[in-house]
């Protein structure tokens, strides 16, 4: 198969980005990083572009080496997300194409992702639980029974994909932990070690890491709401949150954290990552909306990516909560 290789000009490119150490303001910084990488991301609107690169072969055998992993042998196919009227994105695509900055601001973080060690993962889970818990992978995986659902995506930079995820629903957690009357929140926070998330110009003390993000116990008991151990048929990859990502698809992307180590339920509305940086931009509900625009860009419409070799994507109209309205509008009536 060909390698995809995702052009330059798709995407923030590295030049871009002024060295962050030549920044004196947290907030300047993150304003220009941002909008670098949106806006620069956004100014082919309307635009059809092929790819053209050829990539080397080493990355091409990372790139494979990074999505051959282990099938997930039993799991049904939940028929009520069995599939949705776009196609799915082709793996090597959604596997190039990533948001993580633990491992860097550009999309292309999947090669710097592939040093997140995912080995005896545990997940503990506490708060205001009758059941606190803490979970191996392989406890998560055989308790709670795994289904693929395929899901819209839209991030909030106004990209959007289909992706074949595999894991189970939130709600089974919430059965199996219980959360006391007292539980109105629900924090996920993300793996993070200064050591080994090396993302260049992400570390300076100030960026208010490790990644977190939080639910109302109400979103998190929800049908929709997702754990996700897989996509594509087999264990998630590390640069789509390996080993157990959040999976919400009426929300913006920013909202499913990746490589989940903590999840605790608490009584007052959690600090989240982005909502931290800028509360103004990244609102902590986030649920997609077409007719609230970003501070900076419209939400109407968006880059719907799907297919390679190189990248295209067609312009779509982006759906109030990303089209799972009947499923969540009750939430916010
Ligand atoms: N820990 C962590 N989780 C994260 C992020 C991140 O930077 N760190 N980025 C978020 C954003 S902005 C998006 S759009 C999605 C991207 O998921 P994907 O790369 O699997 O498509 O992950 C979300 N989860
Ligand atoms: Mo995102």
């Amino acid at each position: 198969m060909a390698l995809i290789r995702i052009p330059e000009s798709w995407e923030i490119s590295e030049n871009q980005i002024t060295p962050p150490r030549l920044y004196y303001s947290r907030r300047s910084f993150i304003k220009s990083l941002v909008g670098a990488g949106i806006g620069a991301s956004l100014l082919p609107l309307g635009g059809c572009q092929a790819g053209s690169n050829i990539g080397k072969s080493s990355s091409e055998t990372a790139l494979e080496k990074s999505i051959n992993l282990p099938e997930i042998k039993s799991f049904n196919k939940n028929p009520n997300f069995a599939k949705v009227n776009r196609p799915i994105a082709e793996e090597k695509v959604a596997a190039q194409y990533n948001n993580f900055y633990e491992y860097g601001g550009t999309k292309k973080i999947w090669l710097d992702a592939q040093s997140l060690p995912t080995e005896n993962w545990k997940v503990e889970v506490g708060g205001l639980v009758k059941n606190p818990r803490t979970y191996d992978l392989d406890d998560l995986k055989t308790k709670f029974p795994l289904e693929e659902r395929i899901y819209r995506f839209r991030c909030v930079e106004a990209w959007s994909m289909v992706l074949p995820w595999i894991g189970f629903p939130m709600k089974a957690l919430l059965a199996d932990v219980e959360p006391t009357a007292k539980a109105k929140y629900v924090s996920f926070t993300s793996f993070y070690d200064p050591e080994i998330t090396t993302g260049p110009g992400f570390h300076f003390g100030s960026l208010p890491w490790p990644y977190r993000e939080g639910l109302r116990i109400e979103e998190m008991a929800n049908e929709l709401a997702f754990f996700a151990v897989g996509i594509y048929g087999h264990d998630l990859p590390k640069q789509h949150g390996a080993p157990l990502r959040m999976v919400t698809p009426w929300k913006y992307g920013f909202k499913g954290a990746k490589s989940i180590v903590r999840i605790e339920f608490v009584a007052e509305q959690p600090a989240t990552y982005w909502n931290t940086i800028d509360s103004n931009e990244y609102k902590f509900e986030a649920n997609v909306n077409p007719n609230v625009p970003h501070p900076r860009w419209s939400q109407a419409t968006e880059k719907f990516i799907s297919k390679g070799p190189g990248l295209s994507w067609e312009i779509k109209e982006t759906l109030p909560y990303n089209g799972y309205g009947e499923y969540v509008a009750g939430l916010y009536a």
